[in-house]
């Protein structure tokens, strides 16, 4: 039986990313596009820092989430994060994630982030990651398993010195994955206001 009653949503909570940062960082891509062949790029603007994927989410879920979400942050004072270096999982040898990682010290103020979300989403179900948060910001994705990227190749990329992303606010993203790519749409956020 299919209906309403069933219906889900791909979901995520995640940090939005300024437009001009988003520029940046498509600069970056275009930088390394010459260099690395064979990337699926994250469109610009749907570049972001995920917080915590949820997977399909049915809709009272989802409502309980909205509900819910300004108490996620209730703890978190704004905070700002630099942009660091570029980096690839699992490896920068055979990639299948590049992102744009964040500064040391900004990153334990994100995981502190990530921890609260986690431990507000745990009435409901969500299970702690078996990973330990790891901030980034994915720009590209490696189509092929076979290739071998030589290290230089990634460590090279050069990201603007200082950029810095406040972090204003958490958003609740729906997922839709299509032929042409995911397409996000925020459906709810919290400031943080302490
Ligand atoms: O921003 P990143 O790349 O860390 O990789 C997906 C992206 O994270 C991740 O959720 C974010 C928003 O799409 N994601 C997608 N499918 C996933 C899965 N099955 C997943 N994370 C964990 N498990």
């Amino acid at each position: 039986m299919t209906g309403i009653m069933n219906e889900t949503l791909r979901s995520f909570i995640a940090i939005e990313l300024d437009k001009s940062i988003q520029t940046h960082l498509h600069d970056v891509q275009e930088d390394m596009q010459r260099h690395i062949p064979d990337i699926r790029w994250v469109k610009p603007g749907n570049i972001h820092l995920t917080l915590k994927f949820l997977g399909e989410v049915s809709l009272p879920i989802l409502q309980s989430i909205k509900e819910q979400l300004p108490s996620y942050v209730e703890k978190i004072r704004p905070f700002d994060f630099t942009l660091d270096t570029v980096g690839a999982f699992p490896r920068t040898k055979h990639p299948r994630v590049i992102w744009v990682g964040v500064s040391k010290d900004n990153s334990l103020l994100l995981s502190e982030l990530a921890a609260e979300v986690e431990q507000g989403l745990k009435p409901l179900g969500f299970k702690k990651e078996k990973r330990p948060f790891t901030a980034h910001i994915t720009i590209g994705r490696v189509r092929s398993t076979n290739h071998i990227f030589p290290a230089e190749t990634i460590s090279r990329v050069q990201i603007p010195p200082g950029l810095k992303q406040p972090v204003k606010m958490i958003t609740l993203f729906k997922s839709t994955l299509t032929p042409q790519g995911p397409i996000y749409e925020a459906l709810s956020n919290a400031p943080l206001t302490l």
